[in-house]
């Protein structure tokens, strides 16, 4: 398929270049792209809606032709996009229609999954549900959902898990993608809200990427990028990676950490900031607390002490801080390769404590962007779906928890809890242990996404684990399942979502489901009402019926709270993207948060009290409202440490893992498309000349990846990656091969570890000691 231009968006993923200059108006410029022999005249419907295959919120209409998704085309209003599709959104519609859709429910008998009715199967798993509270409690009971539902189903699945059932154990797989980015905002700014907005990037004069390949991750933002660097006055770049990704190839100055490194060279950039005096005392005094602990946490951590450290050469430290330090606007992104690393949550912060030590918050061109990688990840943290409470209270907050279970009209001693709500990989843990006696995944496919996948094939097959997965597809972790719930896909249902700068979008439904499928809001629904969850007064929880009714709660919830949404409605959304906070009061919107330096941190009302960033230990109220009595934002230190896995002689290579501009995740829509499978049919490996010369390969060969947890085999790619380290993107499962049973010899998380961020409790996909050997033929 060719667009109607005729170029191909898979060869030039970023489209033609429409340049601009600092301060203009980013140009417009519409993507279309139809199913062959279709023009925009046949289209009998546009229906509204945004992308579900990254966290950017490109908008766009799904093109309808008589009940069938024909193509999509971009909403030159929106504030987003302009028009511009990424190509997983221009081909990857595709997927929906796909012939091996779920259809029916299927339940486990005698060993096998068999088709069933809806009544069968909810019966099954309510009666599951009640012999678990009558014996083990609420506590019995895990939901793991996902970054890529919308608002309304998230909020229904919180409300049913956290106020219905009375269960702490609720998390999305969010915890493996920007959990860092909240713990890093609430550690910083006292509660999660990203202070950026993208029009940051029309006034930037520096762009620093941390971590993040936007090139192939957020195409639309980086097209943002190149229009910029394409037109008058374009900004420098710097890029912190140690691959050369699109973003180091067009970056000024490209710096190539070792990884496991990223903590010591943020103190070496700080150093160099304060050394030469490149920040705002002024705005430090009246903003924030901390100062002076990070000048003595970054006193010893000279560029040479850096550098050697990163395997860096200290004048590159130096002209980045330079860079940093003279920009006049600067816009900092920041990402997995910072994410996904044993010092996730103090990293991130550090690149915060730029901007706030900069004095460079809430003004355009002077913004942070702590990035969302999933589609609506921001909705399942706002929305309390996952290891937050709703509308970013704080659970160590009693006068928090007693609003809540005044909204839902529950004993507050139902949603009380010694402990922060728990994260996904506890929640693992617990099934591993048999504390658990149900798991409920709902759109996420863990037996490809979560670490060391040989223990948790383990533990989702175990005996006394009923696991229900709720997808759209059987994947690798439907078929481990008791119960699998067929859903509803994008296109297929109405409901709102929010992107990384804040932008709400509508996305409603074009075609039906097919066969039985139903949104996984109506399955929540159904499900609440079998087990008849009831309030104080004996009506049903969640009281709403329908999206509208869970969008209005929602409302309610939002209210006075950071992400207020009761300015926003849905005949709003019809046209165009709107940011939150957004009160009926106010018809513009809060492009920038933190523009008036009032942050959200006060005692009373910040999401979280703190954490202890070496240990992740909760600091506590007292010692919240000693360090920061009156809610300014918080300057935070730490030393770099180790990565717990260093390199020994036996495993001599530093593993990372990501991803390629084609695929999305375990690839269960972008296989579904023909030219996205085209473009990436099979799991590769990068390694640099040097190693590959040392083992023996050479590019194009078939190559053995081996951690101590297990290995894959992969086509061997040469490039200019940095030597010492080897990049496998994650994406291929095992759907689509022929055997199933012994042969977990492609996904990249056969390899990765066990292990967690302290404070965000993210794992560590991108941190792990590995060798390579050359293979013979196929392998
Ligand atoms: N095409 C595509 N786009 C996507 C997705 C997808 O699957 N496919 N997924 C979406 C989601 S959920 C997410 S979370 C985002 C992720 O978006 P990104 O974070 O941009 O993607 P990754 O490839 O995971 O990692 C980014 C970079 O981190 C680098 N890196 C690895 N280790 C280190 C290190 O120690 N230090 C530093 N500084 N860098 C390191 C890697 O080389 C890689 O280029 O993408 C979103 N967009
Ligand atoms: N090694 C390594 N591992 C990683 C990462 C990495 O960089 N390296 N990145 C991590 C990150 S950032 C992320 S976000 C995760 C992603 O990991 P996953 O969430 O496991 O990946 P997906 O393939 O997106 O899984 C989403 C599932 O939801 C289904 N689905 C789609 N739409 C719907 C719907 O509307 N309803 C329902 N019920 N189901 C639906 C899809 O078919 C799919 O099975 O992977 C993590 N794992
Ligand atoms: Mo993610």
């Amino acid at each position: 398929m060719a667009t109607p231009t005729g170029e191909s968006r898979i060869e030039q993923p970023w489209g033609l270049r429409t340049p601009y200059g600092p301060g203009d108006v980013w140009p417009v410029r519409v993507d279309m792209q139809l199913a062959e022999g279709i023009t925009p005249e046949d289209v009998q419907r546009w229906v509204p809606s945004a992308s579900v295959l990254h966290s950017n919120g490109d908008a766009f209409d799904i093109a309808v032709i008589g009940g069938r998704i024909v193509g999509v085309r971009g909403r030159a209003c929106d504030r987003i996009n302009r028009g511009r599709l990424d190509p997983k959104d221009l081909y990857g519609w595709q997927a929906t229609a796909s012939a091996d859709r779920l259809t029916t429910p299927l339940q486990r008998i005698d060993g096998r999954l068999v088709a069933c009715d809806w009544d069968t199967a909810l019966r099954r798993i309510v009666r599951r549900t009640r012999e678990l509270l009558e014996t083990n409690g609420p506590e019995a009971i895990a939901f793991y959902t996902s970054g890529q539902l919308f608002l309304e189903e998230y909020y229904t699945l919180a409300v049913l898990a956290r106020g219905g059932i009375g269960t702490n154990h609720l998390d999305g797989n969010t915890r493996l993608c920007t959990a860092t980015a909240a713990e890093s905002l609430k550690q910083s700014f006292g509660c999660d809200g990203q202070p950026g907005s993208y029009t940051d990037i029309d006034h930037a004069d520096v762009l620093a990427l941390f971590g993040h390949n936007a090139a192939e991750t957020q195409s639309v933002l980086w097209s943002r990028m190149l229009d910029r660097l394409a037109g008058p006055e374009p900004p420098a770049l710097l890029c912190v990676d140690p691959r050369p990704t699109p973003v180091a190839q067009r970056a000024t100055i490209h710096l190539v950490p070792l990884p496991g490194t990223n903590m010591a060279l943020m103190n070496a950039l700080l150093h160099e900031l304060l050394e030469y005096g490149w920040i705002d005392r002024d705005y430090i005094a009246a903003h924030t607390v901390g100062f002076d602990e990070l000048a003595a946490a970054v006193a010893e951590w000279t560029p040479e002490r850096a550098a050697d450290v990163c395997g860096l050469d200290p004048e590159d430290i130096r002209r980045a801080a330079r860079l940093l330090g003279t920009s006049r606007r600067l816009v900092s992104t920041v990402l997995q390769g910072f994410y996904q690393s044993h010092q996730a949550t103090a990293a991130a912060v550090q690149v915060n404590n730029i901007h706030l030590v900069r004095g460079m918050l809430g003004r355009p061109g002077c913004g942070v962007l702590q990035m969302n990688g999933q589609p609506t990840a921001q909705n399942t943290r706002e929305c309390g779906a996952d290891g937050d409470l709703p509308g970013f209270r704080n659970w160590a907050n009693d006068d928090h928890v007693a609003e809540l279970a005044g909204l839902w009209n529950v004993d507050p001693a139902v949603l009380a809890h010694h402990a922060p709500p728990t994260d996904a990989m506890r929640i693992l843990r617990l099934a591993e242990t048999g504390q658990l006696g149900m798991l409920w995944v709902s759109a996420t496919n863990p037996a490809v996404s979560l670490p060391e996948l040989a223990r948790i094939r383990r533990i989702l097959n175990g005996d006394k684990l009923f696991l229900v997965v709720q997808d759209i597809y059987l994947t690798e972790t439907a078929a481990c399942a008791d119960v699998v719930l067929p859903a509803a896909a994008w296109g297929e249902k109405t409901g709102t979502f929010t992107n990384a700068d804040r932008t709400v979008h509508l996305s409603e439904q074009a075609v039906p489901p097919p066969g039985q499928a139903r949104s996984d809001l109506r399955i929540f629904l159904d499900f609440a009402r079998r087990l008849e969850l009831r309030d104080r007064d004996g009506r049903p929880l969640p009281p709403w019926d329908d999206e509208q009714g869970a969008f209005a709660a929602w409302q309610r919830c939002s209210a006075g709270r950071p992400c207020d949404y009761t300015g926003i409605d849905y005949a709003r959304l019809r046209s165009g993207g709107v940011q939150w906070p957004r009160t009926p009061d106010r018809d513009s919107d809060d492009e920038r948060l933190y523009a008036d330096g009032e942050f959200f941190a006060h005692p009373d009302v910040c999401e979280s009290f703190g954490k202890d960033l070496m240990t992740g230990e909760p600091l506590g109220e007292k010692h919240y409202r000693t360090a920061n009595p009156e809610g300014r934002a918080m300057i935070r230190a730490a030393p770099w440490v180790p990565p717990p896995e260093p390199s020994s002689a036996e495993y001599p290579l530093r593993l990372i893992t990501g991803r390629t501009i084609y695929h999305f995740h375990t690839r269960t829509k972008t296989a579904r498309t023909p030219e996205l499978q085209a473009a990436a049919p099979e799991v590769w490996v990068e390694l640099s000349a040097a190693d590959a010369r040392a083992a023996g390969l050479e590019d194009g060969d078939r190559a053995e990846v081996s951690t101590p947890r297990g290995m894959l085999r992969a086509q061997a790619r040469v490039t200019d990656i940095r030597t010492g380290v080897v990049f496998i993107p994650f994406h291929y499962g095992y759907w689509d091969t022929d055997d199933t049973r012994d042969t977990h010899t492609r996904a990249a998380n056969e390899l990765t570890r066990t292990d967690v961020d302290p404070a965000s409790k993210q794992p560590l996909f991108k941190s792990g000691a590995a060798r390579i050997r050359r293979i013979e033929g196929l392998g």
